[in-house]
């Protein structure tokens, strides 16, 4: 058939079959976000940009079309609490995670990670958790749950902190209380600059093989603002000297394609502040490199 008719999109992925290998779940949990915003926007906007991007890489010569995707909808999270959304988003991950699928979420707030986690592994004792943050996301949980503290409720929850990795971290951005947290828990810590000078390969990967030693399976959590702000306007967190885009999409195929990752979650990516759907766009090519990573495995 004539390419007029039958370029086949990123959206072309997207069926409802029990069995493919890739899940895919909307998480529109905006309550309690630091800053307020439409971070619930999100799911929707990202699957309408799934069909701008073709399933054929040409730098990789990767062509995605024989993959499938089953989409899980969005879940109902309005006006929810992350304290209230917390069982709905950990059984629905619950219910898809199976040994060799990939669970995808989109968020959301990053306050989507707890139960992300603990929809991975219930126990959070074999679990791997890496973030790609510009923030800790350590601040103290006494006041309830926010999309500034998912990584401290986790370890309030038990999963030691020798069991995750954050990169990206941005000066200016993070207290120095944060930061103690993170070197008493013995959590394993990179920041835009160590990015910048030893390269986001080398970074990942001494990441995964941290967590990869340690844990039986590993969760990704991708919050987008750990991108430069002049490359992603549509995340309240994202500053000036974050990481780069290419950066960013050349981390999510190694992730994805890492044996043991079996859930990423993409969180802060409010479409309101959005400026030419660059925000939407880099989210849907971190979906393909995702996929891509997946497929190669
Ligand atoms: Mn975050």
């Amino acid at each position: 058939m004539s390419e007029c008719r039958s370029w086949r999109s990123l959206a072309d992925l997207i069926c409802d079959d029990a069995a493919a290998p890739v899940a895919l779940i909307g998480a529109p949990l905006s309550e309690k976000s630091l800053t307020p915003g439409r971070c619930d926007l999100a799911p929707k906007v990202f699957r309408a940009t799934l069909p701008r991007l073709s399933v054929y890489d040409l730098e990789s010569e990767t062509d995605l079309s024989a993959l499938r995707v089953r989409d899980r909808g969005d879940l109902n999270l309005k006006v929810m609490t992350p304290e209230a959304a917390f069982t709905p988003i950990k059984e629905a991950v619950l219910a898809e995670a199976k040994p060799g699928r990939l669970v995808a979420v989109i968020g959301g707030n990053n306050a989507i990670t707890r139960p992300v986690a603990a929809g991975l592994d219930p126990s959070l004792k074999s679990l791997g958790l890496l973030t790609l943050d510009a923030h800790f996301d350590l601040r103290d949980t006494d006041c309830g749950l926010t999309n500034g503290n998912p990584i401290q409720a986790l370890l309030d929850d038990g999963l030691p902190g020798a069991q995750i990795a954050q990169i990206g971290l941005a000066p200016y951005a993070n207290t120095a209380r944060a930061h103690g947290k993170a070197k008493d828990a013995g959590i394993h810590v990179a920041t835009a600059r160590d990015i910048r000078q030893h390269g986001i390969a080398l970074v990942i990967g001494d990441a995964l093989d941290i967590l990869a030693r340690r844990c039986d399976l590993i969760m990704v959590d991708f919050d987008i603002d750990v991108i430069d702000r002049a490359h992603l306007p549509g995340a309240p967190g994202a500053r000036p000297g974050g990481v780069s885009a290419q950066d960013f999409f050349d981390a999510a195929r190694i992730i994805g394609a890492h044996s043991k990752v079996a859930g990423v979650d993409l969180a802060e990516f409010d479409p309101s502040l959005d400026v030419a759907d660059i925000t939407a766009l880099t989210a849907a090519r971190w979906f393909a490199e995702v996929l891509a990573g997946f497929q190669a495995r």
